[in-house]
């Protein structure tokens, strides 16, 4: 009942869509996909998730941006998702972070970028008070790509804006890009993980990474969730309809093994689709990325209410 293929570009499998299959009122146990969803979501309501996240404001005054921390592997996502986030709220595409079209296994981000969001309403902020900070990915081995040490030190608010990441040795109190002082808007108020759910299993050196990240930002008190991106690209019934994914099985079976393997509970995973070949704004895409922003803004405004 499986057909399984190579997905674009990537040498991993998925479940392709079977359409005679999907609209089985009660889908056989090796069916690809649950006869109901197994989380809701509203589909076709973007204006109201749309409006919670472009009307928010941090709950301290003394705060004036929540900032979001983006890390995890090397061309995960990070930066397509801040160009997703930017584009959706702007009401037009927008590609403030640089992405490479090419996959590699060398990060293409190698500076600490904090994005800002204008307003496109006229508001005399000028900008929203939520702001995406893009950093280098992880990668397989030692010295290279981000050193865990520089994301607990960002997670602190201790690297200026365009520091140039360093693979084989971390930022040190004292030298150029290091700030002796944060304060409350320079610390990151959420960490969120990125994953791909097209890349191959996550190497193990690049899982100690992480799992070195989760429990810095643990002891910090950092709340954390997942990106799940590319879910496009790692499941035909997703590809073929975005609506459909809380019923394809292989999706929910990424989340788990993402869950088992990096630790965050199944209710802090997100999947999304980024925006990378298209040219014009599409409702499902926005609603799955402002659904997980609605969570990401609601937890990091939790920790800023404790600041
Ligand atoms: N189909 C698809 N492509 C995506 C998605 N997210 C990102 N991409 C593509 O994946 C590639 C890598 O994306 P980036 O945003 O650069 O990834 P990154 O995590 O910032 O990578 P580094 O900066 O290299 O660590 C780019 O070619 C993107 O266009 C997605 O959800 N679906
Ligand atoms: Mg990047």
């Amino acid at each position: 009942m499986f057909d399984f293929l190579r997905s674009r570009g990537t040498a991993h499998v998925r479940p392709m869509t079977n359409t005679s299959l999907f609209s089985e009122s009660v889908p056989s146990a090796s069916s690809p996909t649950f006869t109901e969803p197994w989380r809701t979501i509203s589909w076709g309501d973007k204006d109201r998730d749309l409006n919670y996240v472009q009307d928010y404001k941090p709950s301290k005054g003394s705060v004036k941006h929540l900032r979001v921390l983006l890390y995890g592997p090397v061309g995960a996502g990070k930066s397509s998702f801040i160009n997703s986030v930017s584009s959706i709220l702007r009401g037009r595409m927008a590609i403030p972070a640089a992405v490479s079209a090419a996959t590699s296994e060398i990060s293409f981000t190698n500076k600490y970028e904090t994005h800002t969001i204008e307003r496109e309403d006229g508001d005399p902020d000028g900008f929203y008070p939520l702001v995406l900070s893009d950093i280098m990915g992880l990668e397989d081995g030692t010295n290279k790509g981000v050193c865990t040490e520089d994301i607990k030190l960002t997670m602190m608010g201790h690297v200026m804006d365009k520091y140039l990441f360093n693979s084989t040795s971390p930022l040190l109190s004292g030298c150029a890009g290091y700030e002796k002082d944060p304060s409350a808007n320079d610390i990151c108020h959420i960490l969120v993980c990125v994953i791909s759910a097209n890349s191959a299993e996550t190497k193990p050196s690049v899982l100690q990474k992480m799992k070195t990240v989760r429990e810095a930002a643990r002891d910090l008190g950092i709340p954390q969730v997942c990106i799940l991106t590319h879910i496009d690209e790692a499941c035909g019934i997703t590809e073929s309809n975005l609506k459909d994914v809380y019923h394809s099985k292989y999706i929910k079976r990424k989340m788990e093994e993402m869950s088992s393997s990096v630790g965050f509970p199944m209710n802090c995973i997100f999947p999304v689709k980024n925006y990378n070949e298209e040219t014009k704004l599409n409702d499902d895409i926005d609603t799955l990325i402002l659904d997980a922003l609605r969570y990401i803004i609601n937890f990091g405004d939790d920790f800023i209410k404790k600041l």
